[in-house]
């Protein structure tokens, strides 16, 4: 059998909004946009991903939070209507995924020798996080190849962003190697956010462009210190200021996404390809990928 192999990275954050605008049949409410600097860049990365042979997405999201361990999906599908928590005026979304269970109980096994502890998902009618869902449906709206979601342990919230960022990268390394066993080209995509400090009050249009804007102008500099370091290939860098930047930005990084993300990847060197940057509710947002293959790699923006 060929080694595996992971074929792309995608930093994609999951903002609910973002859906909303784009008005998909699979979204109840109806909006008139919104937010288009990163619907673009999206629309643009999935243009990419289209051109790429893969046989599965592994994606870590930090609304999938687990206390003991990582666990991985372990149904061969899920179907049910996603309702966000905090915007159910947004995002009341119904999905039908399908899940690649052969590499995730993969990964869960390797993960598990290399001692993290691991679960695998095994109830059908578990409700699929809306991180795994809005990033997922905005890189492939056509939800054509098969998922596996791993959860987001709370590391940060139990010991600290230096514990996180330790476990984050064992967990990166571990899935590295259930991939090359598993003989399939896989993409991976960290769904979350950068700096993480947001409103408390929803205009009364959401998608009222006049009101959106970064939270503040220290959360602007981090986002773009950071997007800077992604640019100049210095991801082994940015993780290593990933503690100052978590806590510093409350960043949605706490969850561990790309630390793993660029652990199984091996601390990619060469620059990201930047696609857009925006605020979403005061987030600092940016659609990036790392493109391991230097003949289709681009510089993107
Ligand atoms: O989960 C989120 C997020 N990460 C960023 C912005 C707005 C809403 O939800
Ligand atoms: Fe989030």
């Amino acid at each position: 059998m060929t080694k595996g192999e992971i074929v792309l990275g995608c930093l994609a954050p999951h903002p609910p909004h973002l859906v909303y605008a784009e008005n998909p049949d699979e979204n109840e409410p109806v909006s008139e946009g919104g937010w288009e600097t990163l619907r673009w860049g999206y629309a643009r990365l999935a243009r990419k991903l289209k051109t790429i042979e893969y046989d599965a997405v592994v994606i870590l999201t930090p609304h999938w939070q687990t206390y003991i361990g990582t666990h991985f999906l372990g149904c061969d599908s899920f179907k049910s209507l996603s309702v966000d928590p905090i915007f159910p005026n947004l995002f009341r979304y119904h999905y039908n995924l399908k899940v690649d269970v052969e590499l995730s109980e993969k990964m869960c096994e390797i993960a598990g020798e290399a001692g993290i502890i691991t679960k695998m998902m095994r109830n059908p009618d578990f409700r699929v996080d809306y991180g795994t869902i809005t990033s997922c449906h905005l890189l492939n709206p056509d939800w054509d190849k098969p998922i596996v979601t791993v959860s987001s342990n709370r590391n940060r919230h139990y010991y600290s962003v230096e514990v996180m960022n330790e476990q984050a990268q064992a967990l990166g390394h571990a899935c590295r190697k259930a991939i090359e066993e598993s003989g399939k080209r896989v993409v991976l995509i960290a769904s979350h956010s950068l700096s993480h400090r947001h409103f408390t009050t929803e205009a009364p249009l959401p998608e009222d462009m006049s009101r959106e804007h970064i939270y503040n102008h220290s959360q602007y500099v981090w986002d773009m210190k950071v997007i800077d370091l992604m640019r100049d290939g210095k991801m082994q860098e940015f993780i290593d200021l990933m503690p100052e930047f978590t806590e510093q930005t409350i960043a949605e990084t706490e969850g561990g996404g790309l630390t793993w993300m660029m652990a199984a990847m091996g601390m990619p060197n060469y620059p990201a390809e930047i696609y857009g940057y925006q605020s979403v509710i005061g987030t600092g947002n940016v659609v990036a990928c790392w493109d391991p293959n230097e003949v289709t790699r681009e510089l993107v923006l």
